[in-house]
C-alpha cells in the first residue's frame, strides 16, 4: 500500500510547533526508547522527513510518537521527530505533546498531576495543571545536565574568533554568550543568526570532533544546536536566546533543553544557585521558568537536575498523507 495516512494534533509550545501523530506512527522494536529511537532512524525515518519538512511541514516543525511505557511504573514514552533529526530531548516537544495528550485524553496518568514519561535521554518527570479542560502549565524536571567544556574557539567568517561553552540539556549546545565579536541578539535578524551557526556547527564539529559524547549513551553526540545570547526583551526576565537546530530554524520557544544547558552552564560558574528561577526567553519573547532542582554528578562530573516549566496550545487536527507511490515529494524536501 502506497497511501500512508497520520492522523496528528497541531500545537505550539510557546510559539514553535509540535505536532503529535496520534495514528499511523510505526510499530518499533526494543527494550527503551532509545533502542526505538534507533529502529525508527534505521527503517522509518522516511515518516520523519515525510511529515517535517516541506511541503507537509516547514523549517522549524517538530514532532513527536507516543509508544507505552516500557516500565509499568512510568506513564508514557516518546519519540521526538524533528527537522534535525530524533531529538533524544526536546523540551518544547514535551511541553506540547503533555499538553495534547492530557487535553485529547490519549492516556491517564496513574497520579493526578503527574506524568512519568521515557524519553531516549532517560525519564522525565513532569507536573502539569490542568484544573478543567485546558493544561494551563506544563513543568517537567529534565535529564541531567552538565556543563561539557569552556572558552573553547572557533573563527566566524562574519563576525572574527569567537568563544563558546558546551553544555549538556538533552542534546549539546554551544553557548555564544556575549563578547567583544558577538553583541547579542537583539542585534541580529533570525536570518543573520541562522547563517552564522550554520558555518559555525560545520567548524565547530570538525575542530573538536569525537569530543562531545554522552558518558552513558554514545548515541548522542556531537554539537546539534548553537544557542546565542542577548538582552531579554522585559526588563524582569533573567535571559533570553535564539537556538539554531536542524537547518535552518530558530526555536520560537526558549527552548528546554537549551534552558537546561544553559541552567547547567551558569550553576557551574557559579552564576547560580541550586532552587533559584531563570526566566527564559525566545527570539520571539515568550519564557519558560526554569529553576535549578538539585546538584547531582554524571561520571563523577558535576551535574544539575533543572526543570522547564510551560504552556502550549492546540490549533488544529490534520489528517495527512504520504503517497510513496504517487507523490513526487512524499519524503520532503529542504531548500
Ligand atoms: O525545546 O528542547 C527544546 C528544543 C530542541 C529543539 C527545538 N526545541
Amino acid at each position: 500500500m502506497a497511501s500512508h495516512i497520520f492522523e496528528c494534533i497541531d500545537a505550539h509550545t510557546c510559539g514553535n510547533p509540535v505536532r503529535l501523530i496520534v495514528k499511523g506512527g510505526p510499530r518499533l522494536e526494543g527494550n527503551t526508547m532509545e533502542e526505538k529511537r534507533q529502529h525508527f532512524l534505521q527503517e522509518f525515518d522516511w515518516i520523519r522527513t515525510g511529515l517535517m519538512f516541506e511541503p507537509r511541514g516547514h523549517d522549524m516543525m517538530s514532532g513527536s510518537i507516543l509508544y507505552p511505557p516500557h516500565n509499568p511504573e512510568n506513564d508514557i514514552a516518546v519519540l521526538f521527530i524533528e527537522t534535525s533529526g530524533c531529538l533524544p530531548m526536546c523540551g518544547h516537544g514535551t511541553i506540547g505533546t503533555i499538553t495534547i495528550a492530557l487535553e485529547k485524553n490519549l492516556f491517564q496518568p496513574k497520579i493526578k498531576g503527574k506524568v512519568k514519561m521515557e524519553t531516549p535521554a532517560g525519564l522525565v518527570e513532569i507536573d502539569y495543571c490542568k484544573p478543567k479542560d485546558k493544561v494551563e502549565w506544563v513543568k517537567l524536571t529534565n535529564v541531567k545536565s552538565y556543563l561539557a567544556a569552556e572558552s573553547l574557539t572557533i573563527n566566524s567568517s562574519k563576525l572574527g574568533d569567537l568563544y563558546f561553552d558546551v553544555s549538556y540539556g538533552g542534546n549539546f549546545y554551544a553557548i555564544v554568550d556575549v563578547q567583544k565579536n558577538f553583541s547579542g541578539i537583539h542585534d541580529y535578524t533570525a536570518s543573520e543568526l541562522i547563517h552564522l551557526s550554520q558555518e559555525i556547527r560545520k567548524k565547530i564539529n570538525r575542530k573538536y570532533p569525537n569530543e562531545f559524547i554522552h558518558p552513558e549513551n554514545s548515541n548522542i553526540n556531537g554539537i546539534t544546536h548553537i544557542l546565542w545570547t542577548g538582552n531579554p526583551i522585559d526588563k524582569s526576565s533573567q535571559g533570553r536566546n535564539a537556538v539554531f537546530y536542524g537547518e535552518k530554524a530558530i526555536d520560537r520557544s526558549p527552548c528546554g533543553t537549551g534552558t537546561s544547558a544553559r541552567l547547567a552552564q551558569l550553576f557551574t560558574k557559579g552564576v547560580l544557585k541550586i532552587g533559584e528561577e531563570y526566566v527564559h526567553e525566545s527570539y520571539i519573547g515568550s519564557k519558560f521558568v526554569g529553576k535549578i532542582e538539585a546538584e547531582t554528578t554524571i561520571k563523577r562530573k558535576m551535574a544539575i537536575i533543572p526543570s522547564i516549566k510551560g504552556w502550549a496550545k492546540i490549533y488544529g487536527t490534520n489528517t495527512i498523507t504520504i503517497d510513496t507511490d504517487d507523490d513526487p515529494y512524499a519524503y520532503g524536501f529542504q531548500v
